[in-house]
């Protein structure tokens, strides 16, 4: 078992990794940044270490200051959490060469899954069904462009390799703007991500955002936990997630889930991962793997009864997986909703003191958040405060749950986004379950 590890991130999930940590018996090095000394996990961990100023970028993307912080620390492995440096190869592969173990896959997955073009080819040749496209860079050759396009059928998407998440793509309705397109593409792929590798895709006009989850070992085991839907979100943002994923059968999570944990034994991934499907008129799609653990992971635990988090730690202390597929049983259905602070009308961030706060409670919920009485949200740094989850024993439990929950819960002093949560857990279409990744933002009329 690692003895000790640096937790290099902040806010909740900082605080989930060191609760996983006391659970198994690991020490624990909190990192932050001069702005983050009243963190709730600093005061908690065994030991911590200022890394630097405010901006995350001389402090949490800081990879010489948190791989110094590992080593004064005497720390044997680096959890990276979500966002920062958690999928970045580069780091990966220098906390490997510094001698620690990096709580993910290994550097050389994490830069494949960061070429989307390399992703894909991957996934298909592993079985994994994608979107019809390219199958690979697009080239120079204008004719070659125009009758793939036509080919695959318009409205046809061009990515960039090295985007993701949202960035660095542009749909294309017709062949009179399929050139330019290309073209504004790559020079901005150049910029933004210093690649200016793209690809095309047909366009999915009204698909919804399921997902897998995944576990794999060093040793060659691999499962998958089932899906989650994430298609309640606003400009690349998610704002509501759920598991079961509404109307999708056992048979089709069976028949998925078996292809991705098959094509993490081909490709010999590691830890937790996250495989984003689009799934429209009954057919999935894959677009992109996540090789770390996310933030909607709280609510695949619900349904599951894993702790994902303790996973990662067991998996990267060299364990091989305590659980084969059939032990993998989901009761109920789990629901979360992400507390921002921000404002619920024009989203502007909203930091600022928390005057007061109430946590809600009772059967089937859970909070994930650092916040307490007399914390201050610090203006540098994204805007989620916390995680409301409710799991029952099924989806409309669910919701009459988190409905409860969010009537009780209580956040003074700065504005929250607590309103858009209980108007979106009376909304009749996301009542019906099954809503696209458009319905939020059409609701919000933007
Ligand atoms: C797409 C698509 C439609 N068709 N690809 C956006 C984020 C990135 N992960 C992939 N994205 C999309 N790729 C094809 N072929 C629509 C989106 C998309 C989207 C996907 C998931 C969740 C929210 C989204 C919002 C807008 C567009």
């Amino acid at each position: 078992m690692l003895e000790k590890i640096v937790i290099a991130n902040r806010g909740e999930i900082a605080l989930r990794i060191l609760r996983a940590c006391r659970e198994l018996g690991i020490k624990t090095v909190a990192i932050h940044s001069e702005a983050d000394r009243d963190l709730k996990h600093v005061r908690l961990a065994d030991e911590s270490v200022c890394i630097g100023p405010a901006p995350s970028i001389k402090s949490y993307l800081n990879t010489p200051a948190i791989i110094s912080a590992a080593e004064v620390t005497d720390a044997v492995g680096i959890h990276p959490g979500y966002g920062f440096l958690s999928e970045n190869a580069d780091f990966a592969e220098r906390v490997e060469q510094s001698g620690f173990v990096f709580i993910g896959p290994k550097a050389e997955t994490i830069r494949i899954m960061g070429d989307k073009v390399a992703a894909i080819e991957s996934m298909k040749a592993a079985g994994v069904p994608c979107v019809p496209g390219s199958d690979g860079p697009l080239g120079d050759d204008h004719e070659t462009n125009i009758r793939m396009a036509k080919q695959i059928g318009y409205p046809v998407i061009i990515k960039a390799a090295g985007g993701g998440g949202g960035r660095g793509m542009r749909v294309v309705h017709s062949e009179g703007s399929l050139l330019n397109s290309i073209s504004l593409t790559k020079t901005e792929a150049g910029t933004a991500f210093n690649n200016d590798m793209v690809y095309m895709e047909k366009y999915l006009e009204n698909p919804r955002h399921v997902e897998f989850q995944v576990l794999a070992d060093e040793h060659g085991n691999a499962i998958h936990l089932g899906e989650r839907d994430c298609s309640m979100q606003r400009r690349h943002q998610k704002v509501v997630e759920e598991a079961p994923a509404p109307g999708i059968t056992e048979e089709e999570r069976h028949r998925i889930g078996e292809r991705v944990s098959e094509a993490c034994r081909q490709i010999g991934y590691r830890g937790a991962g996250t495989f984003e499907f689009l799934y429209e008129n009954g057919e999935f799609y894959f677009i992109e793997m996540n090789t770390r653990v996310q933030v909607e992971h709280p609510v695949t635990e619900m349904i599951t009864g894993i702790d994902i988090v303790k996973e990662q730690l067991l998996i990267a202390s060299g364990e091989p997986l305590r659980y084969k597929q059939e032990d993998i049983k989901i009761t109920g259905h789990a629901i979360e909703c992400r507390i921002n602070a921000e404002d619920p009308k024009n989203f502007l961030p909203s930091p600022g003191l928390i005057k007061q706060y109430h946590a809600p409670g009772g059967p089937g919920i859970r909070v994930d958040s650092h916040i307490y009485n007399g914390y201050m949200v610090p203006p540098h740094y994204d805007s989620l405060i916390g995680k409301l989850i409710a799991h029952g024993e099924n989806r409309d439990s669910a919701i009459a749950r988190i409905r409860t929950a969010l009537t009780e819960i209580v956040i003074d002093g700065i504005k929250t986004n607590i309103p858009l949560h209980q108007d979106i857990m009376r909304d009749s279409a996301f009542l019906k379950g099954g809503t696209n990744i458009h319905y939020l933002e059409k609701k919000l009329g933007l």
